[in-house]
């Protein structure tokens, strides 16, 4: 153990900056802008932390250091580890299983070894990191097995486990031929968060089938005596930038500015997503192009613009998908559009945040349509740019906001008809119902943002602490 240890340590995939060279070609460090960085920077700055995670580049191997008062310590991957454990295991295994088989998921005996293997390393660099008694939080589906093995290392500290997708219903789980080992890591923990109510219920009946232990109200008796709890924690987002960003008169003249560009449409509809299979975009498009061919819908009244930041561009999967959506935008476009309209703005890039907010702010209707997906931050993101109670939030029930945003326009993205349906209800919504709705939401978003998040996670892992080697706490039910 090095003399330098943290009372609370966050292990997660990434480290929470990425590499930007500067002028003299020496590496800079910039916080990137994901909402687990936004989530967790407070707690890191009020106590003594650490982050365990990789830099994000194949073969880089860096001392541990400090960027903007956090302690980082990086785990170092192959290319082939990469390749196995990221890409394989996780991006081609895990990911399309948990999110009911969208895409078929790849077995791989190698793959699993290099999961093994990497998991490894993240539990040994967690665990020399604590303190004695400190805190471990280890975060997402790419680390199921660290709980357990840093347990194995270091009885001593207590551990918390956050799963930001899915777990998925148990005959699909079943299928993974490694679902006991998957279970096993994960008990480690002393809590164990999921996004929505049904997830850990999924999880329960995965331990039951599984490994035959008892489930008593929302714990799991493992056999070594302890009670790890299973619960939900919905994720969110930092709202305050979202508010701020929106009230800037430069983004908001922005958001005038990308109307006029469009044509001057009378709504502007919006998909913003990482170019994923999981996020129903094909149904959308399809929805969209068929009121185009009806004649429901004109380019001149009305252009979508999709947002799709390139994502796991080395997975064969995502290489087709990128492929069949490119082939119908381009399809419907040349159908569809005259020289000053366009039917559908697709844009394969990455925006500042800037910009996000100013397209927020421009679209009439917000288009979430998700086949599966933990939470989705982008609809809580729509709600908390809309100080106007303006716009309309059309939300995928198979996404873990929808349990929340129970004023969106709902709906069932297989069901095309439907889809068809709320889209046009939402382009013609009284101004009065957008009120209505908009309000709801958003007193939703605001009061639940990612810092009730954290607090709720960190208080169910210190009365996890505090009820140490105590029986179960009979009656104990989900609240
Ligand atoms: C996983 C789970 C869960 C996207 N394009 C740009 C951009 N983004 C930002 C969005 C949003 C984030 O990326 C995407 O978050 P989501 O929640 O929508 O989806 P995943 O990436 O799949 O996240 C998900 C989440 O983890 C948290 O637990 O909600 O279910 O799958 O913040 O705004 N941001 C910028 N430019 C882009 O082009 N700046």
């Amino acid at each position: 153990m090095t003399s330098r240890q943290a009372e609370f340590v966050v292990v997660a995939n990434r480290l929470p900056v990425d590499r930007v060279i500067g002028p003299d070609g020496e590496d800079i460090w910039r916080t990137s802008p994901g909402g687990l960085v936004a989530a967790l920077e407070p707690v890191m700055h009020t106590v003594d932390g650490a982050w365990v995670g990789w830099p994000g580049q194949a073969d880089l191997v860096l001392e541990p250091f400090e960027a903007n008062g956090i302690r980082l310590i990086p785990i170092a991957l192959s290319e082939q580890e990469v390749a196995e454990y990221y890409e394989g295991f996780s991006n081609d295994t895990i990911w399309p299983l948990y999110h009911d088989v969208i895409a078929p998921p790849q077995f791989h005996r190698e793959w699993w070894e290099a999961y093994v293997t990497v998991n490894r390393r993240f539990a040994e660099a967690a665990a020399s990191a604590v303190a004695e008694n400190g805190t471990v939080w280890v975060h997402d589906y790419q680390l199921q097995l660290v709980p357990a093995m840093v347990r194995e290392l270091r009885p001593d500290v207590t551990i918390g486990y956050f799963h930001h997708i899915p777990f998925p219903a148990h005959g699909l789980y079943a299928q993974l031929p490694w679902r006991d080992q998957v279970l096993q890591g994960l008990l480690g923990a002393d809590v164990i968060g999921f996004q929505r109510a049904q997830d850990a219920t999924n999880f329960h009946t995965a331990v039951r089938r599984r490994l035959h232990h008892e489930v008593r109200a929302s714990s799991v008796d493992t056999p070594d005596g302890r009670w790890p709890l299973v619960k939900a924690f919905p994720i969110s987002i930092d709202t305050t930038p979202y508010r701020e960003l929106a009230q800037r008169p430069d983004i908001r003249a922005r958001a005038v500015e990308i109307r006029q560009e469009l044509g001057n449409p009378r709504r502007i509809l919006l998909g913003v997503d990482r170019l994923d299979y999981t996020k129903g975009i094909r149904h959308r498009i399809k929805a969209y192009g068929e009121l185009l061919d009806q004649g429901r819908l004109s380019v001149e009244d009305v252009t979508f613009v999709q947002v799709a930041s390139p994502s796991r561009e080395r997975v064969d999967a995502y290489v087709h998908l990128r492929d069949e959506i490119e082939l119908s935008v381009a399809r419907i476009n040349g159908d569809h559009d005259t020289t000053g309209h366009t039917a559908i703005r697709y844009l394969h890039q990455g925006f500042p945040r800037e910009e996000m907010v100013a397209l927020y702010l421009a679209a009439d209707v917000m288009l979430v349509t998700a086949l599966r997906d933990g939470m989705n931050l982008v609809a809580k993101e729509y709600v908390a740019t809309r100080d106007d109670n303006r716009g309309v939030l059309v939300l995928s029930e198979f996404t873990g906001a929808a349990d929340e945003l129970r004023s969106a326009v709902r709906v069932n993205p297989h069901d095309i008809e439907g889809l068809k349906e709320a889209i046009l209800a939402a382009i013609e919504m009284p101004p009065a119902e957008q009120g209505r709705r908009m309000r709801a939401l958003r007193k939703r978003v605001l009061e639940h943002d990612v810092r009730a998040w954290s607090t709720s996670f960190l208080d169910a892992l210190a009365a996890a602490r505090a009820r140490r080697g105590a029986p179960h706490p009979q009656g104990e039910t989900e609240s």
